[in-house]
């Protein structure tokens, strides 16, 4: 499942990146650039570029696949784990979703578990350099089992919440979680990973 050794179902493999700017590129500025993590977390923490290039602790090769059914191989990403750069935060008991929000005003929504997964990451770097800006400079999350939606370019906050709630694309029909192996594509699609609702 890491790279090239099996392809989801309903995917073509492609030599390139198709970029994507639903609400546009933003303008950004390294200097004043922070990444703030916060909402049901004991210590709210925010990390300059800076502080986030040092903290580089993954560094891996994985496949990336759009939802519209185009994957590109073996890329090779560098960033710092989420599951670390959450648990400096410490998440509350209550913590079950996790919204990316970037600098665009593009958002997009991950289970707490998912961001918390060994591979999730927040990227600073692709196939060897720091992300340029029709990538996401300077940041974006990304895990590598959900579809590329969920990785949100221009990440400027992550903030941890109670209960579900959609992004731009989740808005739009697009699958709560979105597990590229389960072709969660759509709401309603998938099924086995819908959000877990209390019994009570
Ligand atoms: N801010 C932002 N992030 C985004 C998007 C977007 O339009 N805006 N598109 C998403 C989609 S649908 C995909 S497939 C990937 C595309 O990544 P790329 O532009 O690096 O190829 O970015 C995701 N992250
Ligand atoms: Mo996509």
């Amino acid at each position: 499942m890491e790279t090239g050794k099996s392809l989801p179902r309903g995917q073509k493999v492609v030599k390139r990146f198709i970029y994507y700017a639903a609400l546009g590129v933003p303008e950004i500025d390294e200097e004043r650039y922070r990444l703030t993590v916060s909402g049901l977390v004991e210590k709210p923490q925010e990390y300059s570029y800076q502080e986030l290039m040092r903290m580089i602790d993954v560094n891996y090769v994985r496949d990336f696949h759009c939802v519209t059914g185009w994957s590109v191989l073996g890329v090779s990403w560098e960033g710092v784990s989420l599951r670390n750069l959450l648990q400096r935060s410490v998440p509350k008991k209550e913590a079950k979703w996790v919204m990316f929000y970037s600098l665009d005003g593009y958002t997009t929504a991950v289970p707490l578990e998912d961001a918390m997964s060994e591979d999730a990451v927040v990227v600073l770097k692709m196939n060897g350099k720091p992300l340029t800006r029709e990538q996401g400079f300077p940041a974006r999350p990304f895990i590598p089992y959900l579809y590329a939606w969920k990785s949100a370019k221009w990440l400027a906050s992550v903030e941890l919440l109670p209960d579900y709630v959609d992004g731009y694309w989740e808005e739009r029909g697009y699958h709560e979680r979105g597990n590229v192996w389960e072709e969660e594509r759509f709401k309603g699609q998938g099924g086995k990973h819908l959000p877990r609702r209390p019994l009570l």
